[in-house]
């Protein structure tokens, strides 16, 4: 599809037969898949930078707590499945016990569920999830005293259909009772108590299994760059703000910043143990999209930042490119990504998943109603496309000299910002428009860095112009979507050297 058509219409073109969520030998393959990183004699999997590692096992409740307190929180955070049958060693030494679920924060190594959930709400920026007031917080501890000592009986109730459940009625009648006086939806309005009793109530059903949020590969850091250089033909002011973690609390001192891109890509190395050449297609995930993409792929990252600006659950998977599975070929002839498998269609080229996401999800449109603007977005985008295609000989060419297309895209998008007065093109919140050219922006400075260039003033009739982009930028580096998946200028240039590398 062209730019041209991009924001219009959309063709899905397969329909899915193959894949029934509901199968229950696929939840199997899921869980076997899942753990290929833990079985005895496996390696332990290292840390993501800036995300905390939960280890646990689909089914548990105990995991489920401590995972929908990370979600809950907002923590950045994955998820590893620990064969409990097959107990790898390292495994065994972080957690003598055998037990999950651990957390790993790189700094401390916690067991015990109620202990981790406790942690996290204390050490973890946002809302804390306790009560405050003294007498209701004394009551949510009773409660889950309760609930803790429900833990065996819940166990007979499974087997024996006629067990009467002493502790589960006295534990259901003291919370009903809380629920009564406090008058609230939940025992606090945002109480943790609420989510550590959960996994219980919900254990009946079959297909309530946990979302998972833990999706990204990247970096949670945030750099600024400088304006796009290729706009004022010259060099500008190099700001770097220093580089901040989300959290600031996770301070890992076995991980210096500079080997950083060594574990972005040993995780994604890891990330890709379902994605070789001759390994089976994982399985989707009940309730979830697939992602099917690469690291440093810009095309990959817009998809991303839709599927998250647009809260819609999905999971991500990393293509080897150099080694493509046939699967893969299957899914998409063309053996690029992003791929995008919903379970009943398989959507290939960015632009075309972007627009199906925005036209089938629910949630705000990220389109534009008003016509003007939308025929303005679509020209954007169709320019945009055009430099996105000539980005890569500013990588490779020093003296690569911007064509037309991408210096009227680059005065039509400041034109516009202008005009409409917003923060960003879609309005006081980034519109598809705005996530879909956001990666290259990402990635300007590599070029610059790439070619050892010094930096430059910018010639005086070019500095509004560029003060608006720049402002757009910083503001689109605040966002959600942006800080999950955005990469730093550091792990974008050892990215690029080896690629340019690889070409030689
Ligand atoms: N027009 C496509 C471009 C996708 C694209 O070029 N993907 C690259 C990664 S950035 C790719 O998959 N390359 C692998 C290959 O061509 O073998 C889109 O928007 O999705």
């Amino acid at each position: 599809m062209s730019g041209g058509e991009i924001l219009s219409a959309v063709h899905p073109t397969e329909i899915r037969t193959s894949i029934s969520p509901s199968s229950a030998v696929e939840l199997n393959t899921t869980c076997e898949l899942a753990n290929y990183a833990t079985e005895a004699g496996s390696a332990q999997p290292p840390l993501e930078p800036g995300k905390v590692r939960l280890y646990g096992f689909e089914y548990s409740p105990y995991v489920q707590r401590v995972h929908m307190v990370l979600i809950t929180k907002n923590i950045p955070h994955d998820v590893k499945n620990i064969d409990l049958k097959n107990k790898p060693d390292w495994f065994l030494k972080l957690n003598p016990a055998g037990k999950v679920p651990v957390l790993d924060t790189g700094d401390k190594v916690l067991t015990e569920s109620l202990e981790i959930v406790v942690f996290l709400d204390k050490n973890y920026p946002g809302t804390s999830l306790r009560n405050t007031d003294p007498e209701k917080s004394a009551k949510d501890r009773e409660i889950v005293e309760k609930f803790e000592g429900l833990r065996t009986e819940f166990h007979e109730a499974i087997k024996n259909k006629d067990y009467q459940s002493p502790v589960t009625i006295a534990c259901l009648s003291l919370f009903q009772s809380e629920l009564e006086k406090r008058g609230t939806t939940f025992l606090a309005d945002k109480s943790v108590t609420g989510p550590r009793i959960e996994p219980w109530t919900q254990a009946q059903k079959s297909d309530n299994l946990p979302l998972d949020h833990q999706v990204t590969n990247y970096s949670s850091r945030v750099e600024l760059e400088e304006v796009n250089p290729h706009l004022s033909g010259g060099r500008v002011e190099n700001h770097l703000r220093k580089t901040t973690p989300i959290h600031p609390t996770e301070i890992r001192t076995s991980i210096s910043p500079s080997s950083a891109v060594e574990q972005v890509y040993t995780t994604s190395a890891l990330a890709n143990y379902a994605t070789e050449t001759g390994s089976a297609q994982p399985p989707l995930e009940p309730g979830k999209v697939r992602l099917y993409g690469f690291g440093f792929s810009p095309y990959v990252q817009r998809v991303h930042m839709v599927l998250i600006a647009k809260n819609i659950p999905h999971d991500v998977k990393s293509i080897d490119l150099k080694n493509k599975p046939d699967w893969f070929l299957k899914l998409n002839p063309a053996g690029k990504v992003p791929v995008l498998d919903t379970g009943d269609k398989v959507l290939t080229e960015s632009l075309d998943i972007i627009v199906y996401l925005d036209q089938n999800y629910p949630g705000t449109s990220l389109r534009s109603t008003d016509p003007e603007k939308s025929a303005k977005d679509k020209e954007i985008v169709k320019k945009f496309e055009e430099y996105a295609k000539e980005f890569r000989q500013f990588f490779t060419d020093k003296d690569f000299k911007p064509s037309e297309g991408t210096r009227a895209f680059f005065s039509l998008f400041q034109s516009e910002l202008e005009k409409r007065g917003t923060t960003f093109l879609g309005g006081d919140s980034p519109g598809l428009v705005d996530y879909i050219i956001w990666p290259w922006f990402e990635r300007m400075k590599v070029a610059r860095e790439l070619h050892g260039k010094g930096d430059v003033e910018i010639p005086e009739d070019k500095k509004t112009k560029a003060a608006k982009i720049e402002a757009w930028k910083n503001n689109m580096e605040q966002q959600k979507a942006v800080k999950e998946t955005m990469h730093t200028l550091e792990e974008h240039l050892k990215f690029a050297k080896i690629r340019l590398q690889n070409q030689k």
